[in-house]
């Protein structure tokens, strides 16, 4: 029985991705009318979406925009932004979000190996910053870990780190600029007035820190989705994917003495941040940018259903850059000294963060408080939020 109800969890999965491949199968693969209505709303294309007639069509599209979500309501103070990722699906979101906000100043995207390769998480950055109409430019950075060692790539967001959908076809191309080059000389022209976004393996930061550190004491502060905060990880038991995958340079940046606050992987695996199946296919229904981060998300989908059995997506970097975005999305943080392991161990990569609020009788003297970590967020309405944002 559970075979069964896999395999029509796992084509209700496909049906959902990219919805024009779907569309050209739906006729052999659909067993039932009702789930051959299913798929006809999915596919749906954009040309066909604006020229439908039908009130009932036309109520489906228009509910995908909220009315009573003001997107630009508690927007956080005006920022200028360095936004470092190894643009994945919930990266595109991110970089979507940041492009979208009024509030917000993308001064420039640096880009490391993480999620794919480097030259494929450019792309994905161009086309994702193209998608919500920005401009703003890109530079190459690391597709090697801090000590040197080639980065091995994870994608759970398909081969393309974008679903697979055929979304990656961006017009614009990378600067010539290193990007380590591009966040000293930017931090130095700048001082204590560029905030950086941190959404992947953070190499670009701590070859920057190692350059010049005392450019880099300028930094105004860094935002990491970083780490498992107070939760498990999913690199490893202890291990967050972006820390893992360069825990030396994790390190680098929490002794560097930046200001850094921290989004964890715990809030990002709360059960009101995280996107059902449903809410994508609600996306892929709605403006350009809903549907351009509904099929960017697709193979997430479908891998965590096939991994875990769970039908729907975390949104982790979009989350973190909600939290830069909306002043009331953070509702309690913790300053806190945190170290992080850099050993040859099974607990490489942890980030231990030491609360305050607890007593430790056998430890060694900690050091000054050198991170904020989020401890609870209002994240209620963030689906609403997120689209109405990528609504304007
Ligand atoms: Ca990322």
């Amino acid at each position: 029985m559970k075979k069964i109800f896999a395999a029509i969890a796992v084509l209700s999965v496909m049906l959902t991705a990219c919805g024009n491949t779907s569309q050209d199968n739906s006729e052999e693969n659909i067993p039932t009318v009702t789930e051959a209505e299913q798929t006809e709303d999915i596919t749906e294309s954009v040309e066909e979406t604006e020229n439908l007639t039908e009130t009932e069509d036309i109520q489906e599209v228009t509910e995908n925009i909220p009315k009573n979500i003001d997107p630009l309501a508690n927007l956080s103070e005006k920022k200028r932004v360095i936004i470092d990722t190894d643009t994945g699906g919930d990266d595109a979101m991110a970089l979507m979000l940041a492009a979208k906000n009024p509030n917000m100043t993308i001064e420039g995207v640096t880009v490391a190996a993480g999620n794919v390769d480097l030259e494929q998480a450019s792309l994905n950055a161009l086309a994702s910053l193209e998608a919500a109409g920005s401009d703003a430019p890109v530079y190459k950075g690391a597709d090697s870990s801090f000590a040197g060692e080639k980065r091995e790539t994870f994608s759970v967001y398909g081969t393309d780190g974008m679903g697979d959908c055929d979304l990656v076809h961006p017009q614009g191309v990378c600067q010539e600029m290193p990007a380590v080059d591009f966040i000293l000389e930017t931090v130095k022209n700048n001082p204590d007035e560029i905030e950086i976004v941190a959404l992947g393996p953070v190499t670009n930061i701590a070859l920057a820190i190692q350059q010049d550190p005392e450019t880099m004491s300028h930094v105004k502060k860094i935002w990491s989705m970083g780490s498992a905060g107070l939760g498990a990880g999913n690199a490893t038991p202890v291990s967050e994917f972006n820390v893992y995958k360069d825990a030396e340079a994790y390190d680098i940046m929490l002794k560097s003495g930046i200001d850094i606050t921290i989004v964890g992987l715990d809030l990002c695996e709360q059960e009101e941040v995280i996107f059902s199946e449903q809410q994508l296919k609600d996306m892929k229904n709605g403006t350009p940018v809903q549907q351009f981060a509904s099929d960017a998300m697709s193979k997430l989908l479908s891998f965590r259903l096939e991994t875990q059995g769970n039908n729907d997506v975390i949104i982790c970097d979009a989350l973190a850059m909600a939290h830069v975005i909306w002043s009331d999305i953070s509702a309690e943080t913790m300053t806190c000294s945190a170290s992080c392991v850099t050993d040859d161990c099974e607990a490489y990569g942890e980030v231990i963060f030491y609360r305050s609020d607890m007593v430790y009788d056998s430890m060694p003297e900690l050091g000054e408080p050198n991170v904020t970590l989020v401890t609870k967020q209002n994240v209620a309405d963030i689906y609403e939020r997120i689209n109405a944002l990528y609504a304007t």
